[in-house]
C-alpha cells in the first residue's frame, strides 16, 4: 500500500532539506517504496483533523491504510522494519542500527536543537550569549565523542543504515552555522549521506515542493 507523509507547503527552511520530511522521504527512496505527500499550512496542522494524526501538530506524519503514525524517528524505524535495505539482518547489528537512530534524535539531536531555536525563543535575554557559547561547547563535545567513535569508518556501524541516515540529518542542521565544518570528520561523513542517490531524491522533492509554493 502506498503511504502518504506529511510536509509543509511552504518550508521554513526554504528548500534546503531540514525539515524532518525529508528524513522520511530520504528513507521512503532507500527502500524504494513510492508515496504520496500531502501538504499543510502553519494553520491547518493546528486544525483537529490534523490533530488526529499528530497531537503535536506538527509533520511529518505518516498513513498506510489503518495505520497512522507521527515522530520521525519511529517513521523510519517502522520504513526499516517493513522494508529491506535500511536495517541489517543479523540481530545484534540491527539492534545497534537502532541504538544509533535513538542515539541520533536523543543524544546529539536535543543540544542542536537547543541551538537552532535558541535564537528565536532566547535571543533578546540578557544572558543569551552566555548560554549560547555553553549549548555550542555541549554540541562540541558530543560532536568529538561521536568522530571518535567513527573514527576512519565510512559509516557508524559497518553498512549504511537507518542509524546513519538519521545522524546524517541530525548533523545536517548545524550547516547553516557553519558550525559542521569545525569537524571535517562528520562534514565528510554528512557528504557521503547527501551523495546518496536516494538522499538526491528526496531533497529534490521537497525543494520541489519550496519552489511552487514560491510561484
Ligand atoms: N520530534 C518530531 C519528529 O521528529 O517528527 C518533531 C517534528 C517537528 O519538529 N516538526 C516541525 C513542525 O511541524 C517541522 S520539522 N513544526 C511546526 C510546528 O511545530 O508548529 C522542524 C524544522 C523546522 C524548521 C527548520 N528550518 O527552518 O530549518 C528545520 C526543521
Amino acid at each position: 500500500m502506498k503511504p502518504t507523509i506529511t510536509a509543509f507547503e511552504s518550508s521554513p527552511d526554504r528548500g534546503i532539506g531540514l525539515a524532518r520530511d525529508t528524513r522520511v522521504r530520504w528513507a521512503l527512496e532507500e527502500v524504494g517504496q513510492p508515496y504520496d505527500v500531502r501538504l499543510v499550512s502553519f494553520k491547518t496542522m493546528k486544525e483537529p483533523a490534523h490533530l488526529a494524526l499528530n497531537p503535536f501538530g506538527q509533520i511529518p506524519t505518516y498513513e498506510e491504510g489503518e495505520l497512522v503514525l507521527f515522530e520521525s524517528g519511529a517513521i523510519v524505524f517502522h520504513i526499516a522494519e517493513r522494508h529491506e535495505g535500511l536495517l541489517p539482518k543479523d540481530a545484534d547489528a540491527r539492534a545497534r542500527a537502532v541504538m544509533w537512530m535513538f542515539a541520533a534524535v536523543n543524544t546529539i539531536e536535543l543540544p542542536i536543537l537547543d541551538f537552532a531555536y535558541g535564537r528565536f525563543t532566547e535571543g533578546k535575554k540578557p544572558w543569551y550569549e552566555e548560554r549560547l557559547a555553553m549549548v555550542k561547547d555541549r554540541i562540541r563535545d558530543r560532536l568529538k565523542q561521536l568522530i571518535e567513535r567513527l573514527g576512519k569508518s565510512e559509516w557508524l556501524d559497518s553498512a549504511f543504515s537507518a542509524g546513519d541516515l538519521m545522524m546524517v540529518h541530525v548533523l545536517q542542521r548545524l550547516k547553516p552555522s557553519g558550525m559542521l565544518d569545525e569537524f571535517p570528520t562528520l562534514a565528510a561523513y554528512v557528504a557521503r549521506g547527501e551523495a546518496r542517490p536516494a538522499y538526491q531524491r528526496a531533497f529534490a522533492a521537497q525543494l520541489a515542493v519550496f519552489k511552487a509554493s514560491q510561484g
